[in-house]
């Protein structure tokens, strides 16, 4: 399906189509930048909104700031991270070299309390193969869910932190740069009791709140919670339930943070580069469906994200 938009230059027309039933379409007649028109930025959120996550290839032209002042038009972007403060201001990369691959499945940084809204990446480096992202949509998640499975998921909260088991995760010995990079990602300790269905502040969606930074099912012995979040989680990465990108050089990505989990395949040649630059919009704290917030347990993410209301932020 394809629907067209006109955009406010007449000789341009915005195309959105879509890649999947549940996820992703592909927006072409768009230059992303800082001097986007509204309507263009309107058709860009609703399209967000609708499809969870959207892609756009050649924007070549976009540097750090071009990324950044697109991001301005879209929401307020959080500063890079809350621990790895050593990016630089604007942006965070995604280096390969430096830690930079994400091959986990997961919500990004819901260890805060004020999980981000939504995060815009763009390929700055390309392996010769391999290196795609895939995308999973924790609305459709939810809505695939028996009745009964939903009634649990809506009663159960999940503790979030920084510091989770990478052993379990990787057999392999990690580099230098990936010794460092997770140093960095644990230096402050952060741990947030989130809702397992929280409801999209714009949308109103249903949506599963799990992914890699959980460390437990709150008020469960260890199995259970491991088990019931293996269910959950299993429901998210559903083939049907995702949508997978093979980047090229200047494409860019935008996804629902909080309509979403995704994982970036390790799957291109350990001697080859890849390096993306992220930036991400402020969110607000996350509700359940019985209206109860999320809680911070420990650190404060108030100077990461101006976030915290539930305002729209994109
Ligand atoms: O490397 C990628 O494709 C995605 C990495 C990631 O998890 C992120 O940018 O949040
Ligand atoms: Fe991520």
């Amino acid at each position: 399906m394809s629907l067209a938009y006109a955009a406010a230059d007449p000789t341009t027309t915005v195309r959105v189509v879509k890649l999947g039933n549940h996820i992703g379409a592909q927006i072409s007649g768009v230059r992303l930048g800082g001097d986007l028109d509204k309507a263009t930025v309107a058709t860009i959120r609703a399209a967000l909104n609708e499809h969870k996550v959207i892609f756009f290839r050649d924007q070549q032209h976009l540097s750090e700031d071009g990324q950044y002042e697109f991001a301005q038009l879209l929401g307020s972007p959080t500063t890079p991270h809350p621990t790895l403060t050593s990016a630089g201001a604007k942006s965070l990369d995604i280096d390969s070299r430096y830690g930079g691959r994400s091959n986990v499945w997961h919500t990004d940084v819901t260890f805060v309390d004020r999980v981000p809204r939504a995060s815009i990446l763009r390929a700055v480096t390309l392996p010769s193969y391999g290196g795609s992202t895939t995308w999973a949509s924790t609305v459709e998640a939810y809505n695939a869910l028996p009745a009964p499975l939903k009634l649990l998921a809506e009663n159960l909260r999940a503790r979030h932190s920084n510091t989770y088991d990478y052993v379990a995760e990787s057999a392999e010995h990690p580099d230098a740069g990936t010794v460092a990079y997770r140093r960095e990602f644990e230096s402050t300790y952060f741990e947030t009791e989130h809702p397992v269905v929280h409801v999209h502040p714009d949308t109103g969606e249903r949506a599963l709140l799990l992914g890699c930074f959980v460390k437990e099912i709150v008020g469960l012995p260890g199995s259970e919670s491991r088990a019931l979040f293996r269910l959950f989680q299993d429901r998210v990465t559903r083939l049907e339930n995702t949508t997978r990108w093979n980047w090229e050089l200047g494409d860019v990505a935008i996804w629902d943070n909080l309509a979403t989990q995704h994982y970036a395949v390790d799957d291109y040649d350990a001697d080859e580069r890849r390096k993306l630059t992220r930036i991400t919009l402020a969110g607000p704290i996350p509700v359940g469906v019985d209206g109860v917030p999320s809680t911070a347990i420990a650190g404060n993410a108030e100077s990461y994200s101006t976030g915290g209301t539930r305002t729209a932020v994109s």
